[in-house]
């Protein structure tokens, strides 16, 4: 990395001299996709029930985190665990099943109804809707729906669906084969008045376009996963360089979400599987994939993305893997080691939580909740920058992501009401490489000019977020 230009002086001068020149023009008449409330929500392991006090209502510094990042979050339960778990509360016939994860054969977790009403206390403390995940690969419907129901009578309105299965396409040869084995779920949990989603795959989206063919009209929304590559690929570089044919995988997945009027969810994803990587999905430049991730997701008409995480403990068991968390340091590290690597939010009970940077970049990008996305012309200037606008009654919104970790950019930003002032918010850290002191903050404001043009400076590898309002 090139060493950042200081805010002030000479040096930050010198910057500007050789800041790349970016224009973004917005069109603010043609309003287009409204981003859904749920937009920065949460995916984390079943296996997390296991431990009552860490879901529940009493445990305040995560209720806060949740809140804070989202009061309309959804909160998803699953992962490869949600398949490893037997529910402890079925009284009838236990099907012989031993999971396997990576060719290990695994003990399967039980999962006891005090996880689930800690949960129930979890889900009303921090106002979020909860998607639960059962066990397909067992092959028992009936425990599905005798856990569903129980989830149900605990969570009441705030449940939004049950899905089936955890990339099944691990598991089931092909879609025809997860079809068969999904449908009598399907069947018996609607039977029990059950409100279902899915096809909840990895990385299958002809799956989830069959699937929305043949059952639709069963589904409350329709969902896939994303992680951009296994983290033994992952890097800094690669993180930031943007992933455009996954977006036109969205574009495939919105035709039919749209042809039957349901909500895609991306229920799953981050940026590295196999437990993120550590020094990539973990520092600062995580923060900046996160936001520029979303807002494309939300551009695209996607409602909400599932950023998974949560312990260390319970990730690397849904790997197959035993957790080793480094040991010592101040309360921050400490913090830090209890968290799976790509986890949003890390720390314990007993240590107190905190955010990891990519909270930061979430928290940007959820500001454009409940906005329509506007249209604009983006002239990057050479640099690897990033731009989304939206409306919301009189407010014009503008996130600007210079993901560049070598240039400063100065944006020409056109199409704005005239002579309007707007506020700004940077999202920024010391580098893209900085485990801690990420901040998302105030930053004084900005103004259109009579012709509505404002111009903004970026540092290299940080983001501003405008909120336009009113006339001079
Ligand atoms: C997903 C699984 C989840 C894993 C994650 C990963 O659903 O349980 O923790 O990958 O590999 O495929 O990090």
């Amino acid at each position: 990395l090139l060493p950042l230009a200081t805010a002030c002086g000479a040096r930050a001068s010198d910057a500007n001299a050789s800041a790349a020149q970016a224009s973004f023009a917005l069109d603010t008449t043609r309003p287009g996709r409204r981003v859904d409330p749920g937009l920065a929500s949460l995916s984390y392991e079943t296996l997390e029930l296991s431990d009552p006090t860490f879901f529940a209502a009493d445990n305040h510094g995560l209720v806060q985190l949740f809140r804070e990042m989202n009061p309309h979050g959804v909160l998803r339960i699953g992962g490869n665990t949600s398949d490893d778990t037997v529910w402890g509360g079925y009284k009838g016939r236990m099907p012989t099943y031993v999971p396997r994860r990576h060719g290990k054969l695994l003990q399967p977790h039980v999962l006891k109804p005090e996880g689930l009403q800690a949960l129930a206390g979890f889900v009303r403390a921090t106002g979020w809707k909860l998607v639960f995940g059962v066990n397909l690969r067992i092959g028992s419907p009936e425990m599905a729906v005798d856990l569903a129901q129980t989830v149900q009578r605990l969570v009441g309105d705030q449940l939004l669906a049950i899905q089936i299965g955890n990339e099944a396409n691990n598991y089931e040869h092909d879609y025809a084969e997860f079809d068969a084995a999904w449908v009598p779920y399907a069947k018996a949990l609607q039977a029990a008045g059950l409100p279902i989603a899915g096809p909840d795959t990895g990385a299958n989206t002809d799956w989830v376009i069959e699937y929305a063919k043949r059952h639709a009209k069963e589904n409350v929304f329709l969902s896939r996963h994303y992680y951009r590559e296994a983290a033994e690929n992952g890097s800094i570089p690669d993180m930031l360089a943007g992933d455009p044919g996954f977006f036109g995988e969205v574009e495939q997945i919105m035709q039919v979400a749209d042809q039957y009027a349901l909500p895609f969810r991306v229920s799953e994803g981050n940026s590295y599987y196999n437990g993120g990587r550590d020094g990539t999905s973990n520092v600062f430049a995580s923060a900046l994939w996160g936001a520029d991730f979303m807002l494309a997701l939300a551009q695209h008409g996607a409602a909400s993305m599932h950023f998974h995480g949560g312990t260390l403990l319970s990730v690397e068991t849904s790997l197959g893997r035993v957790a080793k968390a480094p040991e010592g340091g101040d309360i921050v590290a400490q913090r830090d080691a209890q968290a799976s690597r790509y986890s949003a939010i890390a720390g314990s009970r007993a240590l107190g939580y905190q955010p990891r940077p990519l909270f930061h970049g979430i928290a940007l990008a959820q500001r454009f909740a409940g906005a329509q996305m506007l249209p604009g012309q983006l002239g990057a200037g050479g640099a690897n920058l990033t731009a989304y606008a939206a409306k919301r009654g009189d407010e014009v919104l503008v996130a600007l992501i210079n993901k560049d970790a070598q240039r400063d950019v100065t944006v020409a930003l056109s199409g704005l009401p005239h002579g309007a002032s707007g506020e700004l918010m940077r999202l920024r850290a010391p580098a893209l490489d900085s485990r801690r002191d990420v901040s998302f903050a105030a930053d004084g404001r900005a103004s259109a000019d009579a012709s509505g043009t404002s111009r903004i400076a970026l540092r290299r590898g940080s983001a501003v977020l405008a909120s336009w309002k009113g006339r001079g």
